[in-house]
């Protein structure tokens, strides 16, 4: 795809389109002579090389730094869970940190800034030889914004520790117009005193894609390696991102993303089936399990798993063909909707969205959102305007708010995707996502679903955690407009379907209390159990077949709110519902 329509016509056009069309020459070059290497004439399908003496694989994969040995029993080493025995006074300290940071910095600060991790990957990735010569070299890129010292400095540690010499070009450091004290004059010297760190700082405050963006730019690596700025890299996690690049230079390739706790550091994750990304139609990034039609796919357990979105953070990108993309939509602000763009981007436009599963990095995800993120929102819909053609609508119902929302112009974007010739959504969920189940969304069947007896009470499902997505009961909260967990849509199968968030939670009836309880939609509709299936009918009853019974609105229920329960079909309002786009 790429190679074959690199040229055509972009000479005419400014900026971006001229950034595309050099990156599109920089390829070329990348692929028949690639530089520094030993044969530079040899194209990257050749066949592969005898695997490297023993001796000499151990000289190329010497990282930059050598991490100091083990510390059996310090605290975190081999991400074991921290705890400390802490005074009155400390216990404050460390909370103020939490407070500070939203992660436990008090805490970090005195765990090595070079620990050692648990072994995460399988056997397959452990014993895996990598043909050093020939892998492309990296710069690794991590902005940061008002980061811990501890956790910003064990991320560039960690890339030094475990990153092959040979391989890393070099690591650039953006500071994001931080405000604290302690990534001025002190982090400028630390650094000074490290090979290959270099930073550079933004003169205002960016937002993660414009400061990547800048790092990008000053980059001399082939390939762009992006982290946050609170990460830990795993042993090895290198070179399964260069060797798949290499390989296929359209491929853009994430590592696993382990979890490492924000209150402990414990290092989690395990040595199983990573999980792919996906999103829902509030487009909200969600994980899943790798589908059997991706298993089929894969020869290996040390095999790419292709992956319908990333979670953003973390990934690396050969730089040419990230320009060739239109590297990023510097219209984005702040934090949010770049890493669905991207994703979107990469497959509408012919690349391929991967997940390495011999990569592991650690991310520290802390206990809420460290500054405001109210330019999510925008993001997103910039994304949603550029490449969901009319799917786009599907994302509005479920959030009416971001119909309203200034997203600024995409004229750009959308001649970007012009000029790829990318192919449309309904390609893209057909083809990547067919997981993800299309709503209908039939005009009158959608939106708030209310009660004409009990006005301004809305069906509403809000689940305790992520992790119990169903088994819990609907019941009537005042409408609040904002679609989520206030949004319903009725089928042509005759669910009422809860479709905002995934997984995909259907209304059923539970006999037995007379409440209704949310349970798994069945995507195959011969399979729809009796218990889900509703009519509404013409008088505006919601009629359940199974029971024959009528949805009615009642007061005096369950967790003090009031809820639509089962009951003998009877003339009145309270028996009778209607769906509401918007309030
Ligand atoms: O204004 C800002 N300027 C910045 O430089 C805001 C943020 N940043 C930096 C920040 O310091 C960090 O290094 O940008 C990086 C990402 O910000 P985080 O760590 O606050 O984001 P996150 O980890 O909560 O969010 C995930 O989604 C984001 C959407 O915009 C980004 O793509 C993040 O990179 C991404 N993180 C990951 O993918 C790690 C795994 C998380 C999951 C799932
Ligand atoms: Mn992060």
């Amino acid at each position: 795809m790429w190679r074959g329509k690199r040229d055509r016509g972009s000479r005419r056009c400014g900026g971006l389109l001229a950034l595309g069309a050099m990156a599109a020459l920089g390829l070329l070059v990348w692929i028949h002579a690639a530089p520094g290497e030993p044969n530079p004439a040899s194209p990257a399908s050749q066949a592969p090389r005898e695997p490297l003496p023993e001796k000499e694989e151990r000289r190329l994969r010497k990282p930059v730094y050598e991490k100091p040995p083990l510390q059996a029993g310090a605290l975190g080493e081999l991400g074991q869970a921290a705890r400390l025995q802490l005074s009155d006074v400390e216990r404050r300290r460390q909370e103020e940190s939490v407070g500070e940071h939203q992660i436990n910095a008090y805490l970090s600060e005195r765990i090595s800034l070079h620990r050692r991790l648990p072994e995460r990957r399988a056997t397959g990735c452990q014993v895996k030889k990598y043909d050093y010569y020939n892998l492309p070299k990296t710069s690794v890129i991590i902005v940061f914004y008002n980061e811990a010292w501890s956790t910003l400095l064990r991320t560039v540690h960690s890339v030094l520790e475990t990153s092959p010499d040979i391989l890393l070009e070099e690591v650039i450091l953006v500071d994001d117009y931080s405000e604290k004290a302690h990534l001025k004059e002190n982090l400028e010297n630390y650094v000074a005193s490290l090979r290959k760190v270099r930073l550079i700082r933004a003169n205002k405050r960016e937002g993660l894609v414009r400061a990547r963006l800048l790092g990008a730019s000053t980059a001399k690596g082939d390939v762009l390696t992006f982290l946050d700025c609170h990460c830990e890299c795993h042993e090895g996690w290198l070179e399964p991102l260069l060797e798949r690049i290499r390989e296929e230079p359209s491929a853009v390739v994430c590592p696993v993303i382990d979890v490492i706790d924000w209150n402990t550091f414990e290092y989690l994750g395990n040595p199983g089936e990573p999980q792919i990304g996906g999103f829902d139609w509030r487009l909200a990034f969600t994980w899943h399990v790798v589908p059997e039609r991706e298993q089929q796919r894969r020869r290996s357990k040390t095999d790419v798993i292709r992956s319908p979105t990333m979670a953003g953070g973390l990934f690396a990108v050969n730089k040419n063909y990230f320009n060739y993309l239109g590297s990023y939509d510097t219209g984005m602000e702040v934090w949010g909707g770049e890493n669905l763009e991207f994703s979107f981007r990469i497959w509408q436009c012919g690349g391929s969205l991967e997940i390495h599963p011999c990569s592991h990095v650690g991310h520290v995800f802390p206990k809420q959102a460290p500054y405001s993120r109210t330019k999510a929102l925008a993001n997103c819909v910039r994304a949603a305007e550029v490449w969901m053609d009319e799917y786009k609508q599907l994302y509005y119902h479920r959030n009416p708010h971001a119909r309203m929302e200034p997203y600024g112009d995409v004229t750009e974007r959308r001649q970007l995707r012009e000029k790829l010739r990318c192919k449309d959504f309904k390609w893209f969920l057909e083809n990547i996502y067919p997981e993800l189940h299309v709503p209908e969304d039939r005009v009158g069947f959608f939106g708030m679903l209310k009660n004409k007896g009990m006005t301004n009470y809305c069906f509403d499902y809000n689940p305790p955690n992520e992790h119990e997505p169903t088994g819990h009961r609907v019941i009537l909260y005042p409408c609040h407009g904002m679609g989520q967990n206030q949004f319903f849509e009725y089928t042509s199968h005759n669910e009422i379907r809860y479709n905002a968030r995934q997984p995909d939670s259907c209304v059923a009836a539970d006999p037995e209390t007379d409440y209704l309880t949310m349970y798994l939609c069945q995507e195959n509709v011969h399979n729809i159990p009796e218990n889900q299936k509703f009519v509404f009918r013409e008088d505006g009853t919601l009629f359940h077949v199974q029971t024959q019974k009528c949805l009615q609105a009642e007061t005096n229920s369950y967790s003090g709110n009031p809820a639509p329960l089962l009951r003998p079909c009877a003339n009145s309002e309270f028996q009778k519902w209607f769906f509401q786009e918007r309030s």
